[in-house]
């Protein structure tokens, strides 16, 4: 398994310290911050009535790694706990708050579970409810763009229970045959709900599937951002030179729920939970800033207080704002609305419009 960063922040024995600027290794631990920020509140919300659903990221935000070894303009396909993938890539938190709260600003329109949203701006695709979907959608997109636009890669995120899915085998079957630049990123936290891995497959390690579909993969530690960028970015090259599709299983643990939905005391021991605690790849990655001198408690104190107060403002302003028009269940969907949706939408007005 690769891994660059020790617990203690100190680079592992013969592992290279990647060469990469003190700002932007910031910048990926100030998105840290607001994703475990995101994860605090959300929940909280959620139980306050407020909003009706959290998905959780805390324990992965070393995924933020991958997004830094793209382009802006390379392809992100999510699962839902990738937040900070798009946070990575200049995402306004006030967006992923007033969707949270499905408003009148939500850009997905209240139509969709609160933490499965994409944008289009920064190329980070809506991910589908259904597992496995998005695998497909990333090689598909991935082989369009070596006719449209050579050089590009693809990212598509997803979790351990989805290599199990139907479109798990066509995407990377299809990838591996046509050399598609997909980077197949397993996030493998080793529960798909309540369901653990060894329950999940037979194989001895997620990447050892990655041989049947003659694609190279990479086991990581999932925890280890440096780790994470150092492997995307073998990836990236290679998918850019030509050279196809790459498998990437990100080792990692959930350390919170599910979603808002779920109870996993039911399910897990709290001494597992405990010691993947230890391996917090926050931790980790703080302990290697502060090791570096770059980093310091006052700073670190700081950028908390900084997004605390700032998503507690935008919680109060979302909160506020009304929710969409019941019309845009109908609008911008058909170019034309067919008879069937005007029938419905006069329906609906009866109902709703005073007299
Ligand atoms: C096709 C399908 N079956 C079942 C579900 C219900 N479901 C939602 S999340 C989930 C677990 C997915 O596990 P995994 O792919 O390991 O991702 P993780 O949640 O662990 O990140 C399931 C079974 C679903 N959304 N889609």
């Amino acid at each position: 398994m690769r891994k660059i960063l020790n617990l203690d922040g100190t680079i592992k024995k013969g592992a290279e310290e990647p060469d990469i600027p003190d700002e932007e290794l910031l910048k990926w631990y100030d998105v840290m911050v607001q994703v475990r920020t995101l994860d605090a509140k959300g929940i909280r919300l959620q139980r306050q009535g407020r909003v009706g659903f959290h998905i959780f990221t805390t324990g992965q935000e070393a995924h933020i790694g991958i997004a830094a070894a793209l382009n802006s303009d390379d392809w992100i396909f999510p699962a839902y706990r990738e937040h900070g993938a798009a946070l990575y890539r200049g995402l306004a938190l006030e967006k992923v708050v007033n969707h949270l709260f499905a408003n009148d600003r939500d850009t997905q329109k209240g139509r969709r579970l609160p933490g499965l949203f994409g944008e289009k701006s920064i190329n980070f695709v809506n991910p589908s409810a259904p597992i496995g979907t998005q695998i497909v959608q990333a090689t598909g997109a991935s082989y369009a763009g070596m006719e449209f636009n050579p050089g590009e890669v693809t990212a598509v995120f997803f979790g351990d229970g989805a290599t199990s899915s139907n479109d798990f085998h066509s995407g990377v079957n299809f990838a591996g045959v046509y050399k598609a630049p997909t980077i197949f990123v397993c996030m493998n936290n080793q529960f798909a709900i309540s369901v653990p891995i060894e329950k999940q497959t037979a194989a001895e390690k997620i990447v050892d599937k990655a041989v049947g579909y003659g694609v190279p993969g990479e086991r990581v530690d999932g925890n280890d951002i440096l780790a994470m960028y150092e492997v995307a970015k073998e990836a990236v090259e290679r998918g850019r030179n030509g050279e196809g599709p790459t498998f990437i299983e990100a080792f990692t643990y959930r350390l919170g729920p599910h979603t808002s939905s779920d109870d996993p005391s039911r399910y897990r021991e709290d001494e597992d939970v405990e010691n993947w605690q230890k391996k917090d790849p926050m931790v980790r990655f703080k302990n290697y800033l502060t090791n570096k001198g770059i980093l310091t408690e006052d700073t670190e104190k700081a950028l908390w207080d900084k997004y605390d107060k700032l998503v507690n403002k935008l919680i109060e302003e979302a909160d506020k704002r009304p929710k969409p028009k019941m019309e845009t269940m109908f609008t911008d969907v058909y170019e034309e609305l067919p008879w069937h949706l005007k029938e419905q939408w006069e329906e609906v007005k009866y109902f709703t419009e005073d007299d």
